[in-house]
């Protein structure tokens, strides 16, 4: 027999900053084997637990396969098979009928970052949904209102290159748990650790990330804001500027200085709970170390004043010229520099005029009719997302889910707690069933994908499924015929310096490629100033804030908002208080009085492998970790069932009693399913509010009581 063993070169599709290259191995037409491309600099070799065995994922008998219609009451699970036409044809005369009943804007999209290639991933469906004049939907789960910060501050710019920081001597990593999150970023931090590099890492709870660091400060939830303008203030008064980077390539300086004159360490440490001793530290060491480099997380937007506080932080290094060392300044999605056309991506040119946006993180809202808008929605097409899992409020999004009226389109691998909710449930294919390309937000790499196996049963790719939806609806533009690799070749912008004259062989060859954008040891991309803002200098003071700026990132989606206008925001960074603290609102603190903080699972993705024992397992169940005196206070002892809740929704974990989180705080990961997790999960408690920018979520700012089950 013909040997066919083979390897392909692929790209992890997932929503992580490591984007990583991997080399599948393929005997027979089957994945027998993935692992991480030795020659990548970032992935060195090695995937994380949850992808290591990835193979097994792709041959999870689990896994939608075919076309299906529900057949049992909406949320229980019950389909029945059908072929693609049949579906196709559901789906045409569904939501034809919306528009003649209600009108286009009646049918929303609602994706998001399952899947996160520049062909496969949040885009996908963008040009179909402009074409048909679907409501837009503003997705604003994730690095919103930190890239709103961001770019009111430094501008559209790449930031530090994080493999710049194995040469930094003093690493602030804020709101990040990089062990289970940024993984391949962690190596480079521990190698500047064994070199003598200092590691502060900022986090309300010893996170496994908190337990490896030189020092932990642990403010209370939301409170950074106060942090960063105590840390501006003792620069700023302990004469630790560097006067000469602050004159040349900075405005507002002046202004900056007036708002942190109240942030006194004592002030600040009232609020946050740090000691002012330890701030008046943490500042003096981040301001006299060269090389100090910061890495904040997601998470520290999570909350009303988070994007406020991101402001603070991404003020630093203008203020004490680190941005001139090249294990500087600071490395925060980098995903700006990657040369795609995300108007033919997107399409916004195809957005009738005038089309409404709808905020997704509302969906519960908006499903039920408790939002003004006319008309409302008759029709939802998910893919590429989970929001009973993922979103806010989701026991109100389970309840409008449940609408008979409403007519539910999901493409999904499983049948997740999402999909049980599907009147057509649609099959899509994995990562080595497809061909994509990735760009990266956690590292300078562009990473291609080759499809490797076949796709099983009738399972398609994303752009499949618009191609055929396209054909399906009538629609003849050329790119709703062309292939993964066409689509590859036209949305990459092969002319922009940063893909240095490579084509596509280069690709197929090496499997990535590095933007021209400078080589890592000396890349300092601010040592001389040229901030991408409007005045072409990092802006304390920001005239752009004040015209309206709100901004949803990434930056593709900044076609729509420009669309939808922005609001007037503080033209300097600051503190905004927290709308669910004790302090802050002791009403609801009466009767809830502990701050929940949810982050992301070490063994899931989001809510990807929460349904895969062999991750259940590395993961555990889900734990609410409590300290001892909130536990005893509530006869909670180690092991319990407890319940958490609010008058917003109730889920269930075990406490897990620890001195790793403080008094008034819990901490329950993401990623449970409902369905597998006593019918219910954090974000049954998560408040859809907007953050202070960017319409950022407030996953830190709930709170909550804790008491047995039972
Ligand atoms: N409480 C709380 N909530 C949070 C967060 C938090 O920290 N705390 N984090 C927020 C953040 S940062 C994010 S990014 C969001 C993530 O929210 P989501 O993007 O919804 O996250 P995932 O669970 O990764 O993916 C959703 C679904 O996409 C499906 N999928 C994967 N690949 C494909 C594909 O190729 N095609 C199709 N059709 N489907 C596919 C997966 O099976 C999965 O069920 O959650 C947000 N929610
Ligand atoms: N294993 C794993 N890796 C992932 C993901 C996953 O689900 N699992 N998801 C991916 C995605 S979509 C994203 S966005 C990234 C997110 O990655 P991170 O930014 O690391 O996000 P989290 O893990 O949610 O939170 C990190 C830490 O921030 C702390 N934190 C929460 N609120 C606050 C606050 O108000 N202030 C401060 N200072 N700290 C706070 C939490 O306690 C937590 O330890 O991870 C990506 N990588
Ligand atoms: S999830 Fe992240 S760390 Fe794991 S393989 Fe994918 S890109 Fe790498
Ligand atoms: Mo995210």
């Amino acid at each position: 027999m013909l040997d066919t063993a083979t390897t392909k070169l692929g790209a992890c599709p997932h929503d992580c900053p490591d984007t990583c290259a991997m080399i599948y191995s393929v005997e027979n037409g089957r994945l027998t084997g993935v692992r991480g491309n030795p020659d990548h600099p970032m992935t060195r070799g090695a995937l994380c637990v949850k992808v290591k065995d990835f193979e097994a994922h792709h041959y999870n008998p689990d896994r939608v396969l075919y076309p299906m219609r529900r057949t049992g009451p909406k949320g229980s699970g019950q389909f029945t098979r059908i072929s693609w036409e049949e579906a196709l044809s559901e789906i045409h005369s569904r939501f034809t009928k919306v528009i003649e009943t209600h009108g286009r804007e009646a049918i929303l999209p609602y994706n998001y970052l399952g899947n996160e290639g520049v062909v496969q991933g949040l885009t996908v469906g963008d040009a179909f949904f402009n074409k048909l004049g679907a409501s837009v939907a503003e997705k604003t789960f994730c690095g919103s209102g930190s890239s709103t910060a961001w770019l009111l501050t430094v501008g559209p710019t790449n930031g530090t290159d994080p493999m710049s920081f194995a040469q930094s001597k003093h690493i602030i990593i804020w709101g990040c748990n990089s062990i289970s999150t940024n993984i391949h970023h962690w190596h480079v931090v521990k190698e500047a650790q064994r070199n003598g590099a200092k590691v502060v890492v900022i986090d309300p709870y010893r996170s496994r990330t908190a337990k490896e660091a030189d020092w932990h400060l642990m403010p209370k939830p939301g409170t950074d804001g106060a942090l960063a303008m105590a840390m501006i203030h003792c620069i700023i008064n302990g004469n630790l500027i560097d006067a000469d980077y602050v004159e040349r390539h900075t405005v507002g300086f002046d202004a900056l200085k007036e708002r942190a004159e109240l942030f006194t360490p004592e002030y600040a440490a009232e609020i946050c709970g740090v000691s002012a001793e330890d701030i008046r530290m943490l500042a003096h060491e981040y301001a006299t170390t060269r090389n100090a480099a910061i890495r904040p997380g997601v998470a520290v937007e999570r909350s009303a004043g988070g994007a406020q506080a991101l402001r603070a932080i991404f003020s630093l290094p203008a203020l004490t010229g680190s941005w001139k060392d090249p294990g500087g300044g600071i490395y925060q999605m980098p995903l700006w520099e990657f040369p795609v056309h995300w108007d033919r991506v997107c399409r916004p040119d195809w957005i009738p005029e005038g089309t409404r946006a709808v905020n997704v993180l509302q969906l519960g809202a908006v499903l039920n009719g408790e939002t003004d808008l006319n008309p409302g929605i008759h029709a939802l097409m998910v893919y590429n997302a989970n929001p009973v899992s993922n979103s806010a409020e989701t026991a109100s999004i389970k309840r409008g889910l449940a609408r008979e009226d409403l007519f539910t389109v999901v493409s999904e691998h499983f049948v997740t707690d999402t999909a049980r909710y599907a009147d057509i449930l649609l099959p899509a294919t994995m990562a080595a069933e497809h061909d994509d390309m990735m760009f990266s937000w956690g590292h300078f790499f562009f990473t291609l994908n080759e499809k490797a196996i076949e796709p099983p049963g009738e399972t398609v790719s994303n752009a499949e499924l618009f191609r055929r939806l396209a054909k399906t609806f009538g629609f003849t533009d050329p790119q709703f015929s062309m292939s993964e690799a066409e689509l590859i070749e036209w949305y990459l912008d092969w002319d922009s310096p940063k893909l240095g004259g490579i084509d596509m062989s280069h690709f197929r060859q090496h499997g990535y490629y590095r933007l021209n954008i400078g080589d890592p040891e000396t890349r300092t991309p601010h040592a001389e100033g040229n901030f991408p803002t409007p005045s072409g200098k990092c802006e304390f003071f920001s005239q752009a804030a004040i015209d309206g700026g709100n901004f949803v990132a990434p930056p593709f989606r900044q076609m729509y908002e420009a669309k939808q206008g922005g609001e007037p925001l503080d033209p300097l960074p600051g503190y905004v208080p927290a709308r669910e603290r004790p302090e802050t609102n002791p009403a609801q603190a009466a009767r809830f009085p502990l701050n929940i903080v949810s982050p992301k699972s070490h063994g899931f993705l989001n809510s990807q492998y929460a349904n895969e024992p062999r991750k259940i397992r590395i993961q555990g169940e889900q734990a609410i970790l409590i300290n001892p005196a909130d536990a005893s206070g509530r006869a909670i002892t180690e092991g319990a069932l407890v319940r958490v809740y609010n008058d917003r929704g109730t889920f269930h974990g075990q406490a897990s009693v620890t001195e790793d989180v403080p008094p008034g705080m819990v901490v329950a990961s993401l990623g449970y399913w409902h369905a597998l997790n006593r019918d219910g999960a954090v974000n049954v408690i998560s408040s859809s509010a907007y953050g202070g920018m960017g319409h950022s979520p407030t996953f830190s700012d709930n709170l909550v009581e804790v008491g047995l089950a039972g």
